[in-house]
């Protein structure tokens, strides 16, 4: 049963259903969605949160106050909860050279209290989360950014911002968003990697972690599984933003499943068996030819594959012959520490190794993957 209930935490920002599809070249091919209807169209489909970004609750409704009771009596009908909000600093024109790192001070002053106004909503509706995505952080020439004074600058609002939700008593943490490029020509911390070495730079880097996307690792060529296992690895996957890609080119945003589903297998594997118990956060687009009653098709698949896939995890580890062949790859004998306990350097020398053999013992990995992708093909 492929049905999704609340506690299978699936989350999806109000701007993913909501995307009116403008594009690069093309006008919106969808009306605004009041994000009162999404709220309860999500809950209907048994999602278990929505998250937002400040302007989105303002999608048909310009007033503020007014916007955020109706959203939170639409909260308050269905029982959908908000794990994570966020900050739009890249849609006005006034973020054109970044929020947190813009040339020009006085909007790098503007965007903090963009944030800590948004963070407030965050708190009061209960968000442990608050995603920092720096779109606009960037350049297109090296003769128009300092990339150092810049990183001193986002460390610098990082670091006000961690300090003034500890100052508030907020239950909230940070996470960043990396992406290599696009709506920039370069953007700032353009992957897991580079955004880990920043945080820990930060005044109060346990307050802030990642919120990786699927499709910005793949966009910059890189295993999004890997990138998830090694922020898993540092304590640093905050919260998770799922979708699909087709490799590097422009941010495709995807229904999950729907660009590299081999490597979705093993991200849900990873996020099923290796700690991760945050939402599990759709940031797609339903296709710019999709029409209003589309957009909740294509939100239901992402849903119904993340089960799906759920399951076809479990399978294949049941699977006595996966079970036989991981052995004979001894996948499990990394977990080994390579000294064992009061071993030193020294005693390696007394190892009886011939390394002729043990260069020519085979891994036998090709089996393992084929029995992968069999169990992802539904064949066994
Ligand atoms: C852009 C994104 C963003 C972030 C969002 C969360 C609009 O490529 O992925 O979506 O996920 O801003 O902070
Ligand atoms: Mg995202
Ligand atoms: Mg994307
Ligand atoms: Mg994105």
């Amino acid at each position: 049963d492929y049905t999704p209930k609340p506690e299978d935490r699936f989350t999806f920002g109000l701007w993913t259903v909501g995307w009116q599809a403008r594009d690069q070249f093309g006008d919106a091919s969808r009306a605004p969605l009041d994000p009162v209807e999404s709220v309860h169209r999500l809950a209907e489909l048994g999602a278990y949160g929505v998250t937002f970004h400040d302007d989105d609750l303002l999608a048909v409704e310009p007033d503020r106050d007014k916007a955020v009771e109706r959203f939170k009596k639409a909260l308050a009908e269905t029982g959908l909860k908000v794990p994570m909000a966020t900050t739009n600093l890249f849609t006005h024109p006034v973020f054109k050279d970044g929020g947190f790192t813009s040339n020009d001070r006085d909007v790098r002053r503007y965007a903090l209290r963009k944030v800590m106004r948004n963070v407030d909503l965050a708190a009061e509706l209960g968000a442990t989360t608050y995603v920092c995505w720096g779109g606009r952080e960037g350049a297109e020439s090296g003769a128009a950014k300092d990339i150092r004074a810049a990183l001193s600058r986002y460390k610098e609002g990082m670091d006000l911002l961690t300090s003034y939700v500890i100052d508030r008593g907020y239950d909230i943490r940070f996470a960043i968003e990396p992406k290599p490029n696009e709506p920039r020509g370069d953007i700032l911390l353009p992957t897991v990697g580079h955004a880990l070495a920043f945080i820990n730079e930060l005044e109060h880097s346990e307050r802030v972690g990642l919120n990786p996307e699927v499709g910005h690792e793949e966009m910059a060529g890189l295993n999004f599984a890997h990138g998830i296992a090694q922020a898993l690895w540092h304590g640093k996957l905050f919260h998770i933003d799922l979708n699909g890609q087709h490799g590097p080119r422009f941010d495709q945003d995807l229904v999950f499943g729907h660009g590299d589903v081999k490597n979705s297998f093993f991200l849900v594997d990873l996020l099923e068996n290796g700690g991760y118990d945050g939402p599990r956060h759709f940031d797609y687009k339903p296709l710019r030819t999709e029409d209003a009653e589309d957009v909740w098709v294509s939100a239901a698949a992402n849903m119904r594959t993340y089960l799906i896939l759920k399951e076809k995890v479990k399978a294949f580890h049941a699977d006595p012959e996966v079970v036989e062949a991981r052995a004979a790859s001894r996948v499990a004998e990394l977990s080994e520490p390579t000294l064992a306990p009061g071993e030193t350097l020294e005693d390696l020398h007394r190892d009886d190794f011939d390394v002729d053999r043990a260069a020519a013992r085979g891994f036998h990995f090709s089996r393992l993957n084929q029995l992968a992708l069999e169990h992802l093909l539904g064949v066994r």
